[in-house]
């Protein structure tokens, strides 16, 4: 006998209960917005985590290439411009990609050097491609479920914001668009991202399907500061 699914409310609770596990609580980012990184683990978080936004887009393609609803790909199109940028009916947006490499600059990073990926951690990469191929295999819906991690994400950008500048005086406070940009555009992907993952998960295997999902997304992002620490050292 199946349990009783939970209520849209109750369902939507329990995947922003996840939080607590969210890598704004990893010993590596605490260290980092609390304002103990030196500049050296700066810019191994900033050339390591350049692999992530430029997996973001590649991810996203791969979600509208399995998706058949053309009113869901409408929304989640847009996640692919913002990273890529574009130039539209002579409206032009460089995109995050290069935000992110206007942040290297400010923190020391040669472009060269972050976009030829010689600071890339293996175990970093692993789980940055994990997420690729997830969302290339499993069926859409879980894929946009598997993006509900930035429920959590305008609060690590506004920490950012909020903590950088006081910390760090010296990275030039140009590079810290990328986060400025992407509080609003966090907000709406998650918009979009709820709502298909509310309508889509109803039954209660469907919804601890979905928990498992975001955990596994979660663990992704968790793994990842898991590798800047070892390579890059975590201070207490
Ligand atoms: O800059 C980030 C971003 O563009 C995205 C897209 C989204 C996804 O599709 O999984 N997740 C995400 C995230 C971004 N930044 C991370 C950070 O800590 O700066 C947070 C991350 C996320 O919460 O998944």
């Amino acid at each position: 006998m199946q349990s009783p699914a939970w209520t849209r409310t109750e369902f939507e609770a329990r995947l922003r209960e996840r939080g607590k596990a969210y890598h704004i609580h990893h010993p590596f980012n605490v260290m980092l917005n609390g304002g103990r990184a030196s500049p050296e683990q700066i810019r191994g978080w900033v050339a390591n985590r350049f692999y992530y936004q430029i997996a973001i887009p590649v991810k996203d393609a791969a979600v509208l290439s399995n998706c058949t609803d053309r009113e869901v790909r409408r929304g989640w199109v847009q996640r692919i411009l913002d990273h890529d940028g574009f130039e539209i009916g002579g409206i032009r947006d460089e995109g995050g990609i290069e935000a992110w490499l206007r942040l290297a600059q400010a923190v020391g990073l040669t472009r060269e050097e972050v976009l030829d990926q010689r600071h890339l951690i293996p175990a970093l990469r692993f789980a940055v491609d994990a997420y690729i191929n997830f969302a290339r295999r499993a069926p859409w819906q879980e894929s946009v479920c598997s993006s509900l991690t930035e429920l959590f994400a305008p609060e690590i950008h506004k920490q950012r914001l909020a903590t950088w500048p006081e910390h760090y005086p010296w990275i030039e406070n140009g590079g810290l668009s990328y986060f400025r940009n992407r509080v609003s555009q966090a907000r709406r992907d998650v918009e979009q991202g709820l709502e298909v993952t509310l309508g889509h998960f109803v039954t209660r295997a469907q919804q601890e399907r979905a928990l498992e999902i975001l955990q596994f997304k979660l663990d992704i992002l968790w793994a990842m500061n898991d590798a800047m620490a070892l390579k890059y050292g975590v201070a207490a």
